[in-house]
Formats: structure tokens, C-alpha cells, sequence
């Protein structure tokens, strides 16, 4: 029989990686779209022509159900999310509706409708729940079993959806599994994330378009790897005949300054700091000093290992904003 999924956040980075992996691997996919006269819809519907989408919305249970109802799914991956860590602090009780209940919305509605708890679910955790202090164990970097020190309303509210999916699998015995995912970047992620925004600039300033970027602390390390690596890691999660948590993450952390240096390389520039200025609209009133991520039990579990490495992802990066700057007019 045909496998189904359903992707809530089908208009994100890693909607777009796990929508193309999924139809290539013969699933009919649906995706959940949020609104009237959604912005990204035409996007979505360009890049992704074999995705069903319904509409539908993480705050809204009847919606879920629906959705549920009508792409009648044997896989349900949760991406949705309000994501971006500094907006949480301007929205911290939108982020905890949409990042945190909504996940328990989701995870009613599958419950509710699929009597017969066939239906394998993934919830898409997060890096940010471990909030870089103490307990980043140095050197080993953190896995699953890693204390937990959420920094923003985004990882607390992310903190409740991993709890939650926990609880429902203990509950009932539901096929719920968690991909705690480090930073995962590449030419789709959105213009707001730091590396996106420094790879774009990087394109416009060698192209003469833009003078400098602004950006705020440059001090903060990431273990960053690449989006489309990742959606493989999360399908491989519901592969498994049973559930679990599973980091996805290099093994690896570098600064912002470390992509600035290879990002401005890539463009000829060998001196960056003349072409970056710090504003502190850009700090955050928390930060996560440092993520380091241990993979080894899913290249153990699920024979899952990154392919792109961090100067393999910076380079793709820049030279994709270079050949959209290169076409666009402004
Ligand atoms: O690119 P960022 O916004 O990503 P952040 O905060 O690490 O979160 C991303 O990864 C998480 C996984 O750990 C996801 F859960 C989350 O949804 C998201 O995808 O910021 C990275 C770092 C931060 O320390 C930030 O303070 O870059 C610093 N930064 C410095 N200047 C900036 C900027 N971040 C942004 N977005 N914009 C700046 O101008």
C-alpha cells in the first residue's frame, strides 16, 4: 500500500527538504497550510507541485482532525513552529500556543482519530533545549540524555513538545518519536536566520548591491549542518520498529565569525570587518552561548551520518544567494 504523510510547516526550510525526499521515496504527501491567502502559497506550490496542501492551523484541534481525515495518513511529521528564537522573545505567548500546545493539538487529533494508533508520528525538537551552559560536557557534546536549560520562550515552548510526544508514546503507546535537531542551514532556510542573512549579504556585497550587513553577537558557536541531510534523519526515525529520541547534529561547532570568514573568502574578500557592523537590535535578551552535538547513536541506531560538511554548506550557500542576486534586479 502507499504510504501517506502528512507535514505540518510545509512552507519551511525542512518542509521543503522532507516533501521532496518523501515523494521521491513514492509518498502521497500532504501539507498543512496556515490561512486565507497564505503568502508563501504560490511558493509552495511552485517548488512543490505533488503536495496536497489543506488548509489548516497548529492552534486549531477541528482543523488537525480534518487534515487528518482527509490525507489519511501512516506518517505525520510536525514541523510547524513559530522558530525563530529572537522573535519568541517579541511573542513569547504565540510561541508557547503554537510551538508548545500545538504540538499537543496534534498529537489529540492523531489520537482521536486513528483508532486502530497506526499512525507514526515525529515531532521536530530542538538544540535550543539544552541552552548551552553548564552542561555542555566539553568535547563530548550533547546527546539525548543531556540535562536540559531552555533560554528562550521558543525552547521552553519546544521543551513542552518534547515532553509531550515523550508522554503520549509512555500513554499510549503511540509510535511518537523526537528528532532533537542541531542547527541545520542551506539555500532555502529563511533571511532572518544568521546564516542565510550573512550568505546573502555576502552575494550582495560582492555584486555592489548593499555596503555592509548588520548583525548582533558574533560570539555565539553553532554545530551547523545541512538541511537536506536532515530531513533523511527524520524519515529514518519512523522507519524503526520502535520509537525514540534521536540527536541529528555534526559533531561540530563553529562561530559566526568562522562562517563570515569562509562566506566572505568564497567572494574574493579576505578581511570581513569592514563590511560587518554590530546593532544591538540584533541581541538577543538570552543568548545560547554554544551547541555542540553528539549523532552517535543515530549513526548507531539509524545508520545516519551528515554528508555536507561546514565549508561544503557555506560555500552552497553563498554561491546560491550569488546566483539569485545575480538575476534580481534590486
Ligand atoms: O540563525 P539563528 O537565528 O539560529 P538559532 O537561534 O540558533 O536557532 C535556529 O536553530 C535552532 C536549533 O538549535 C532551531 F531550533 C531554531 O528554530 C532556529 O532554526 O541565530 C544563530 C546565532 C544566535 O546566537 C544569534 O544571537 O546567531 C546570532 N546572531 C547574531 N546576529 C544572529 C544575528 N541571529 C540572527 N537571526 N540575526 C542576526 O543578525
Amino acid at each position: 500500500m502507499k504510504k501517506s504523510a502528512l507535514i505540518t510547516g510545509i512552507t519551511g526550510q525542512d518542509g521543503y527538504h522532507l516533501a521532496k525526499l518523501l515523494h521521491e521515496k513514492k509518498y502521497n504527501v500532504f501539507g498543512l497550510i496556515r490561512g486565507q491567502q497564505n503568502p508563501k502559497k504560490a511558493e509552495v506550490e511552485k517548488n512543490l507541485p505533488f503536495v496536497t496542501l489543506i488548509e489548516g492551523d497548529l492552534t486549531d484541534i477541528s482543523s488537525l482532525i480534518r487534515a487528518i481525515e482527509i490525507a489519511e495518513p501512516t506518517e505525520v511529521y510536525n514541523l510547524a513552529a513559530i522558530s525563530h528564537v529572537g522573535y519568541s522573545f517579541k511573542d513569547p505567548i504565540l510561541t508557547a500556543d503554537v510551538t508548545g500546545k500545538g504540538v499537543l493539538n496534534i498529537l489529540e487529533a492523531i489520537r482521536l482519530s486513528d483508532k486502530e494508533n497506526k499512525i507514526r508520528f515525529y515531532q521536530a525538537s530542538t538544540s535550543e533545549m539544552f541552552g548551552g551552559l553548564d552542561y555542555n560536557r566539553p568535547g563530548k557534546g550533547y546527546d539525548e540524555d543531556a540535562l536540559f536549560h531552555p533560554r528562550s520562550p521558543y525552547g521552553v515552548a519546544k521543551l513542552y513538545g518534547h515532553w509531550i510526544t515523550k508522554n503520549y508514546r509512555e500513554s499510549y503507546g503511540m509510535h511518537a518519536s523526537c528528532g532533537i535537531l542541531f542547527n541545520h542551514e542551506g539555500p532555502m532556510r529563511g533571511l532572518e536566520f544568521v546564516t542565510r542573512k550573512i550568505s546573502n549579504a555576502v552575494a550582495r556585497i560582492s555584486l555592489g548591491k548593499q555596503k555592509y550587513i548588520e548583525l548582533g553577537n558574533l560570539e555565539p558557536k553553532r554545530d551547523w549542518g545541512y538541511a537536506g541531510d536532515y530531513a533523511e534523519g527524520m524519515w529514518r526515525m519512523l522507519q524503526q520498529d520502535k520509537p525514540g529520541d534521536y540527536v541529528l547534529a555534526t559533531g561540530e561547532t563553529h562561530s559566526i565569525g568562522e562562517f563570515l570568514d569562509l562566506a566572505f573568502k568564497e567572494v574574493g574578500i579576505s578581511d570581513w570587518k569592514p563590511y560587518v557592523k554590530q546593532n544591538p537590535k540584533f541581541m538577543r535578551p538570552a543568548e545560547v552561548d554554544i551547541l555542540l552535538g553528539n549523532p552517535q547513536k543515530a549513526e548507531k541506531v539509524l545508520g545516519w551520518k551528515r554528508e555536507v560538511d561546514f565549508p561544503g554548506l557555506v560555500k552552497m550557500m553563498v554561491k546560491n544567494d550569488l546566483a539569485l542576486e545575480s538575476k534580481s534586479k534590486d
